[in-house]
């Protein structure tokens, strides 16, 4: 809506609304105790409607003066309430994402985390799964995440996160995979920890297909699960990892445990960026994350007690 040269959203209609009611409400409930006041002094009788009549117009007054002070702080804070046509028409793509160097300012990049919306991803380790058999169940999906402040990222991802959930067994567990492909393309499964025929068990699973994969945890130790169609790096960089921990048979000490899954992403500075696979063959990333997104930690800090024991 464009109002004396300026532009107004439904938003901002919206808050003069909200803000002229506060006003009034305000300057009502002042204008009520200004008239108590008077009665209890014996200066104005009680209910005489003539005191309310200028009670009321003061107290609309000073609601409109109010209204218009919240306004100008608003616009004066913010801007202008909508972009305006030039910086609608320019393409997302042209916007530049930052790079995670020491250049970036850290009080920048500390003020958009707090902006950010996303939620961190979980880094406890989750207890070993029970039973002989543990079934899990892997789905490919396209996603769009935050994978730094403000930087939105066209994401391949098993269940919807990167990394892919964290398996957890023990050594001599068997594992009953399935796995489904709700992506735009081939996608595959690779588990470093299994020691079955690759071209049998790793093979592409076309869109809107499943695989089942079975083998048992022989090995403790903490794997890297991936896709591994061609080129696999281009899956690995687009969010198509995941870790794996197989404990011991003979249990470890008790421990805090964390799980922190190391990753980069190649941008091709869009928004949401995709991969810049060059980046990823030059192995010069843009940012370097654990557990998927840059900085999330900062604010969601990873705790432990004094003296207790912790497992990364
Ligand atoms: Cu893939």
């Amino acid at each position: 809506m464009i109002f004396s040269g300026v532009e107004f959203d439904v938003a901002w209609i919206f808050a003069a609304a909200v803000l002229l009611v506060a006003a009034w409400l305000l300057a009502w409930g002042l204008s009520l105790e200004a008239q108590d006041d008077r009665e209890r002094r014996g200066i104005a009788p009680a209910g005489n409607a003539a005191v309310w009549a200028p009670n009321r117009g003061r107290a609309l007054a000073f609601a409109l003066a109010l209204t218009a002070v919240g306004l100008g702080a608003t616009w004066a804070s913010h801007g202008s309430a909508s972009p305006s046509p030039q910086a609608r028409s320019t393409p997302a793509r042209t916007q530049r994402a930052p790079r995670a160097t020491l250049a970036s300012s850290v009080h920048s990049v500390h003020a958009q985390q707090r902006a950010s919306a996303a939620r961190p991803e979980p880094a406890a380790l989750p207890p070993v799964a029970r039973g002989r058999v543990v079934r899990v169940q892997i789905v490919v999906e396209d996603r769009v995440f935050e994978i730094a402040p403000g930087v939105r990222y066209q994401a391949w991802t098993f269940n919807g996160h990167v990394p892919g959930p964290i398996i957890h067994v023990r050594q001599g567990q068997r594992l009953d995979i399935t796995f489904t492909n709700h992506g735009s393309m081939p996608h595959s499964l690779d588990f470093h920890s299994a020691r079955v025929a690759p071209d049998r068990t790793f093979k592409d699973v076309q869109p809107g297909h499943s695989i089942h994969v079975s083998f048992v945890a022989e090995r403790p130790g903490v794997y890297l699960y991936h896709c591994v169609t061609a080129p696999a790096v281009a899956h690995i960089a687009n969010g198509m990892y995941g870790a794996m921990i197989v404990d011991p048979a003979k249990p470890l000490p008790h421990a805090r445990s964390f799980v922190l899954t190391a990753g980069e992403w190649y941008t091709d500075g869009g928004s949401p960026a995709h991969l810049d696979f060059a980046k990823a063959m030059g192995m010069t990333p843009d940012w370097s994350t654990f557990n998927g997104r840059a900085f999330q930690y900062d604010e969601a800090p990873l705790h432990a007690a004094p003296g207790e024991r912790v497992r990364f």
